[in-house]
């Protein structure tokens, strides 16, 4: 269950360091010794108002389940430079999404680089650095950070930046948004015109889990008797009911009844906490019958009429066609199958073939 608006705050160290072109010049030495503190250093050569390659960190092996919100991801670097004249600083501090570095989002600080080494933090618990992140954004092995030094002037020459430890802390709540149905839309043709089966989309405010027959129930009215649920398939906010259309003709509806096990990523159940509070009616078909095929192989000559009986549950109506053979009833509400009534210009005295 959802532990409401308890925040939970995580770090970790990149399981992966390396030296990524894209942006500068200067490579990366030991890219690699960035990923603990221990005083081995990632280190780069800056001289004046050159721009390293970024040091990328990924695979930070973060496990925030799904179903939680990200709040904010903060990004601290243990960094120092050998001699702070000509202003050693940072040239980008960027969030790497999908493998990605998000250049928009930088966060570089015109800070000199210390000479001993010092822990510098970009964002905080509440920033999402102007981007949208998901966990599984956040547990990707290529979810991390691309951080670039510069040396920003021509004072004294060559300059060595050091990295000991770029880490990643992320804070994150569990999702409190309630679960609902947004829709049950028809997804078969509708008359049913003699279907045996029909679907109905579902389609859920958020993504859920733990969705089936038994979550819904059928509304059979008119004449219609014996439909069923034969499957339920989906995943996500998208899911497929589908159910036999029994016999008989009338209406045949699909409501959602809430009993608490449908829930979402966050274990958060449908509607809330509570029977009932999620139900949903959904749309409803009409259920008629086949049209009317009378026979098609009556022999040149001869004519039929054709008696389309309505199928069961129609209070007994029938029509009746005389004249050749046709191959639909125009009202589309007859029987399950034409049926000879009389036959007519036969004259071998056989009736075989027509029926
Ligand atoms: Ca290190
Ligand atoms: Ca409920």
């Amino acid at each position: 269950m959802p532990v409401g608006a308890l925040a939970t705050t995580v770090t970790a160290n990149p399981g992966t360091c390396a030296n990524v072109a894209g942006v500068g010049t200067q490579t990366w030495t030991n890219a690699a010794n960035a990923k603990v503190s221990d005083a081995a250093y990632a280190t780069v050569a800056v001289n004046d108002n050159q721009i390293s390659n970024y040091l990328q960190c990924t695979n930070y092996g973060f496990t925030i389940p799904a179903g939680n919100v990200i709040n904010g991801i903060t990004v601290s670097v243990q960094r120092m430079v050998d001699n702070n004249g000509g202003s050693p600083q940072d040239y980008s501090v960027e969030l790497v999404k999908a493998g990605a570095a998000q250049a928009a989002n930088d966060k570089a600080s015109a800070t000199v680089y210390p000479t001993t080494l010092t822990t510098v933090s970009y964002g905080n618990a509440t920033d999402l650095w102007t981007n949208t992140w998901s966990p599984s954004d956040i547990r990707a092995s290529n979810f991390g950070v691309a951080f670039a030094s510069q040396k920003n002037g021509a004072n004294g020459g060559a300059r060595t930046v050091s990295v000991d430890l770029i880490s990643v802390t992320i804070n994150y709540t569990a999702d409190a948004t309630l679960p609902s149905v947004s829709s049950i839309a028809l997804a078969s043709a509708n008359p049913t015109a003699g279907a045996g089966s029909v679907s109905w989309t579902v389609t859920f405010s958020k993504s859920v889990k733990s969705v089936s027959a038994a979550d819904f129930a059928l509304v059979q009215a008119g004449g219609v008797s014996g439909a069923s649920i034969t499957s339920v398939t989906g995943s996500g906010t998208t899911w497929t009911v589908t159910a036999s259309t029994g016999s008989g003709t009338g209406t045949l509806g699909l409501n959602l009844m809430d009993s608490d096990s449908i829930l979402d990523l966050a274990d958060n159940p449908l509607g809330g906490a509570g029977v009932g509070n999620g139900n949903f009616t959904g749309a409803v078909y009409t259920i008629t019958g086949v049209p009317c095929n009378p026979p098609t192989n009556v022999p040149a000559g001869v004519t039929v009429s054709a008696r389309c009986r309505p199928a069961r549950g129609r209070g007994g109506l029938r029509e009746r066609r005389g004249g050749a053979a046709r191959r639909q009833d125009p009202a589309g509400e007859g029987g399950i199958a034409g049926r000879v009534a009389a036959v007519s210009g036969v004259t071998d005295g056989t009736q075989q073939g027509v029926r």
